[in-house]
């Protein structure tokens, strides 16, 4: 299905004088509001291919009806979310859980839909049937030289799928590792993932970045060979300058102080990528700032300040990708809250004063430096974001528009109930 123009200017006609009382409301409170909203429509964050199925845990999943049974499909509910929010134009393929076998045709469905590919993502952490070898015991850092190479060949298989595509990076993420002392030689280990990732760091072509993400634990639960930004940043280095560090929040210790890792990849411009989600205990795939919002914010705060710094481009420098699917939401609605918090917390960061922040720490005033940080927080910048969206042919409530216009009972109806799409 389509959700036309016109559904979104009626919808929008009725929310219009609130929401303009709010926005004259939130412009006298932030400074510089018109460059936010500006920066706000430039700011894109792509929808992995894996997040439009109800995600599952090892104890069950539920599928919540009229999933998409194939990437084409998966590409229109990205394109649906697109026209309702304006800010999720991008999309980010994991093969082989979705391949294209015609990409020009994929292409012009994508693009009829405003949409661009991101980061394509690799697998091995997975046994597909058609393989020769296993990954059980991991695959780029594997003791025998035949499996580091199948899993290398495949990705270099995934660098020509996004050749074709249009993408400009390969995300590598490895679940290598091991599960119990003993069971791996560390040095090997990273030694053979080196090698493996220079061989497909050599296949890539001169505009592209290869994205070294990492995660401190699941499913190996002893050792995961790119456990930590550490780990990541040496591979990152050792490798070369179209190599770098991607952060997915929830591949964190408990209380991990993520804004501080962001500023020092920045510092060191070796940050390329960032996945989003939120989380409690691990990688619990939740929406992002729906548990920490805060911690959120001072992220972004770190990203603002590190890319200005850098004089990056906030929209096209990094990868922005939300990595998240859970078992209790209808996922398109859930991918839509995880935009909007998203999109708050870098206006929030957008609003702060960072000159008088610095001035703040010169002084060694931390009061003052908290309540910079806090006041900005604290500042309702939802009005800007809905504005962000009015402007660029958004709706200014994408999950009511969702909802009235029964998106999803009329996905079920073209679909079925029981589809399930691919992923985990
Ligand atoms: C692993 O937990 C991860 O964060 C990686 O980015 C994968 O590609 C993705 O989730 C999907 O499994
Ligand atoms: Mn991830």
């Amino acid at each position: 299905m389509r959700i036309n123009k016109e559904d979104i200017l009626d919808y929008n006609q009725g929310l219009l004088e609130p929401h303009q009382e709010k926005l004259a409301f939130t412009k006298r409170e932030v400074t510089g509001a018109e460059q936010i909203i500006q920066k706000l429509i430039d700011f894109q964050i792509a929808i992995p291919s894996w997040a439009l199925g109800t995600g599952g845990t090892r104890f069950g999943r539920f599928s919540g009806g009229g999933e998409p049974g194939s990437l084409e499909q998966k590409i229109e509910d990205i394109g649906l979310m697109h026209a309702l929010n304006q800010s999720s134009g991008a999309i980010s393929l994991h093969i082989p859980w979705d391949t294209t076998s015609d990409a020009a045709a994929t292409m012009s469905q994508a693009k009829e839909l405003g949409l661009v590919f991101d980061a394509v993502n690799s697998n091995t952490f997975q046994d597909q049937s058609n393989q020769e070898y296993s990954y059980k015991f991991g695959s780029l850092q594997h003791v025998d030289p035949r499996v580091r190479k199948q899993a290398v060949n495949h990705n270099i298989e995934v660098i020509k799928q996004g050749i074709e595509l249009g993408s400009k990076s390969l995300t590598v993420w490895l679940s290598d590792g091991s599960c119990f002392p003993g069971q791996l030689n560390f040095k090997k280990a990273f030694q053979n993932t080196l090698e493996s990732l220079k061989e497909i760091y050599d296949a890539l072509p001169a505009d592209w970045k290869i994205f070294v993400e990492y995660k401190a634990f699941e499913p190996n639960f002893y050792s995961m060979t790119v456990g930590d930004w550490g780990q990541s940043l040496l591979f990152a280095n050792k490798l070369g300058d179209k190599a770098y560090t991607l952060v997915d929040l929830g591949h964190h210790l408990p209380n991990a102080n993520i804004e501080q890792i962001v500023s020092l990849l920045l510092m060191e411009e070796k940050l390329g990528g960032f996945h989003f989600n939120d989380s409690k205990y691990g990688d619990d795939d939740l929406t992002a700032g729906s548990v920490k919002p805060y911690q959120l914010f001072l992220i972004f705060n770190e990203l603002v300040q590190g890319m200005d710094e850098n004089k990056m481009n906030h929209a096209k420098d990094l990868a922005w990708m939300i990595d998240a699917s859970h078992n209790v939401k209808d996922p398109l609605e859930d991918l839509m809250q995880s935009v909007e918090a998203i999109m708050m917390a870098y206006a929030q960061a957008l609003s702060v004063d960072q000159e008088a922040l610095q001035h703040a720490q010169d002084d060694n005033d931390v009061v003052t430096a908290q309540n910079i940080l806090q006041n900005a927080f604290r500042t309702d910048v939802r009005a800007l974001v809905a504005e962000a969206r009015l402007r660029a042919g958004g709706s200014l409530n994408p999950v009511g528009l969702y909802r009235k216009l029964d998106v999803r009972d009329k996905l079920i109806r073209e679909r079925g109930a029981k589809t399930i799409a691919t992923g985990l």
